[in-house]
């Protein structure tokens, strides 16, 4: 039985193509909000970290109504470390809206969405999104989404897929770009009609699979998903699948539906909808909530495997302890294996040490975020350099690797071509357009990846555009060389000195200001040659063979490097790790005895 007063669909797109602001155009136009309400700009984008950095992080669905249609609406992230999210959500709709950026067409994030649409049979529409851009190339950003379904195999349902054209920001779609409409409804036409109404039955079954997890103060867990089949009533008893038991008598302490960015209280919930329950302990994505008597489950849900690992470790530097709330293992433990219930990309393995905990996902970015979480919440933790996760197939080591996409300037191809090709990348294509932008395509390991971003942006000042996509694993290439340049390492505790960091202007970069404590082995700085070097930046006396030139003339100091956390992650070697506690990021040599390091280091030499 098709439900033809419902529709579910998800927008899918990479990172920046306008998703987030379409929704808030969907919302404000099917009348969510009064009439002089306030509403800020990407108003899905609710967690803190996604206003701060301006992107998505977590998928998060809402509903409308138009022409008393419900249409629910799941936002999705575009940026690949989060295309778990876009995974699991793909579960609760029956089509999507592909978004296109009408100048960058096409990207290697708007690649993996859709193929993940298309190898779940989903309908969809594809939407040109920022037709104002005054770089819009829109008819052969069309021509490149047709070759994209075709390299993806779609069949021909599929490829015969409607287009609508729109300016997210003002709110307006278009059928025909000549058209004069000014509002989004075409566009609510579209999915009304290309995308049919969820097949589900009230009389069958009940079963419903959980998405996504939500805490909420009052009630507690909250699980969201769709109800594939059936009703779910209060006071009911239901039998809730999980991976390896049925729980049996479980009652819902309160029904939601969703209404704009509410939660609805009802008391019973029909199929086809995306809904939300309470009162479940132990309720986990991926398990099916059915009937009492006769369960039936639906398929666990299953997604790609993270690739990159990180070791999280109760911080045992000098000054643990003295800004963070949440210290210990347990601590920890409990914290990460809390955000795996709710972030299924997210994986956690206790080691022989009870104090270090491996935390693997899918990127840099994910990590990074999770970190930024947990501090802003009182935790404080050390973690180490991201490693990728290797696999052995039939005796052979292999590695993820990533295609890159770069778009840069003639003048810079040939310093990142050689930067990429230390890192052991292969070039596959290079395609210049004669406007003095060239295209490049890259095949590289994800390890020679780590830390490059920022090199690229550094070598391309800021003009360089690179995206990259998981491209499955391939046989181990062999060493990648490491950060090449040394770093300046406190070799005692007190507090650092203008007079001490002005003597080190030549020896290369500080990232900490004059003042802060430091205790020894805790880095302080990049060194403008290769090799560590130990120094005292407390010193507070002139030294007698100071050059005159800086002992008397009054010099300013150069202003320090300070490293965002995304920056130090990609920074740190492996022979060291990144402080973090809720007021301070530090970076420190694992070893901090100066001693124990130089013996360390003539060991691995000597092997
Ligand atoms: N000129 C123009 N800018 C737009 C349009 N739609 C969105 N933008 C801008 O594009 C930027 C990114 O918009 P978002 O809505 O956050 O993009 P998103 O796809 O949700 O991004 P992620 O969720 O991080 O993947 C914002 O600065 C928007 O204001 C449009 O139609 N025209
Ligand atoms: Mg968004």
């Amino acid at each position: 039985m098709r439900k033809t007063q419902i529709r579910n669909i998800a927008i899918i797109a990479h990172v920046d193509h306008g998703k987030t602001t379409l929704v808030d155009g969907m919302l404000k136009q099917s009348g969510t909000f009064k009439a002089h309400q306030k509403v800020e700009d990407r108003v899905m984008d609710s967690m803190d970290l996604e206003k701060e950095r301006g992107i998505t992080i977590a998928a998060k669905n809402t509903a409308i109504s138009y022409n008393n249609i419900k249409i629910n609406i799941v936002d999705t992230p575009g940026h690949a470390d989060f295309g778990g999210e876009v995974e699991r959500s793909l579960n609760l709709v029956d089509g999507v809206l592909l978004l296109v950026d009408s100048s960058e067409g096409p990207l290697p994030q708007t690649r993996f969405v859709l193929k993940k649409a298309l190898d779940k049979n989903l309908p969809v529409i594809l939407i040109i999104n920022k037709i104002d851009r005054p770089d819009s190339r829109i008819q052969q950003v069309v021509n490149e989404v047709y070759d994209l379904f075709i390299d993806l195999d779609a069949n021909e349902e599929q490829i015969e897929f409607p287009i609508v054209y729109t300016n997210a920001k003002s709110g307006i779609a278009k059928i025909n770009l000549e058209d004069s409409s000014t509002t989004l409804e075409p566009l609510f036409q579209l999915v009304i009609n290309h995308i049919k109404g969820p097949i589900a039955d009230d009389s069958k079954t009940p079963q419903f699979l959980v998405t996504s997890l939500d805490y909420d103060s009052y009630v507690g867990q909250v699980a969201i998903g769709r109800l594939d089949n059936g009703v779910l009533k209060l006071n009911q008893n239901y039998c809730l699948c999980g991976k390896d038991e049925n729980k049996y008598n479980n009652k819902l302490s309160a029904c939601y539906t969703f209404n704009g960015l509410e939660k609805i209280k009802v008391n019973q919930l029909e199929s086809g909808d995306i809904i939300a329950i309470a009162g479940i302990d132990g309720i986990n994505i991926g398990d099916t909530l059915t009937d009492n008597e006769e369960p039936k489950p639906l398929p666990r849900i299953s997604i790609d495997e993270p690739t990159l690992s990180m070791y999280f470790h109760v911080n045992d530097g000098p000054f643990s302890g003295q800004e963070g709330k949440f210290l210990t293992s347990r601590n920890l433990l409990e914290r990460l294996k809390k955000e795996t219930l709710r972030n299924v990309s997210l994986n956690i393995k206790e080691t022989e040490k009870p104090n270090i905990i491996e935390v693997s996902g899918r990127g840099e970015l994910q990590m990074a975020v999770l970190i930024e979480t947990m501090r802003r919440e009182g935790y404080e933790l050390m973690v180490s350099k991201p490693e990728v996760i290797v696999k052995t197939e039939n005796n052979i080591k292999k590695e993820p690797m990533e295609k890159v996409f770069l778009d840069l300037s003639e003048e810079h191809v040939g310093t990142i071509t050689e930067k990429l090709s230390i890192r052991k990348g292969r070039m596959l294509n290079l395609q210049n357009n004669g406007f003095g932008r060239v295209l490049l395509e890259f095949i590289v390991p994800s390890r020679g990846l780590i830390g490059f971003r920022n090199q690229f942006l550094t070598e391309t000042k800021g003009s360089g555009i690179m995206n990259s996509l998981f491209d499955g694993y391939l046989e181990w290439v062999g060493n990648i060389p490491q950060r090449t340049n040394g770093v300046l390492i406190a070799d005692r505790k007190g507090k650092i000195t203008g007079y001490a960091s002005l003597a080190m202007s030549d020896r290369g970069e500080l990232f900490v200001d004059v003042g802060t404590e430091v205790y020894p082995g805790m880095i302080i700085g990049e060194r403008n040659r290769a090799g560590d070097i130990d120094v005292n930046i407390t010193k507070e006396k002139k030294l007698t063979n100071m050059r005159s030139s800086t002992s008397e003339a009054t010099v300013t100091l150069r202003a320090v490097k300070k490293l965002s956390l995304d920056q130090c992650i990609e920074f740190i070697g492996e022979d060291e790790l990144l402080e973090i506690t809720p007021k301070n990021i530090r970076l420190r040599k694992r070893e901090l005895d100066v001693n124990k390091r130089h013996s360390l280091r003539k060991k691995n030499k000597e092997n």
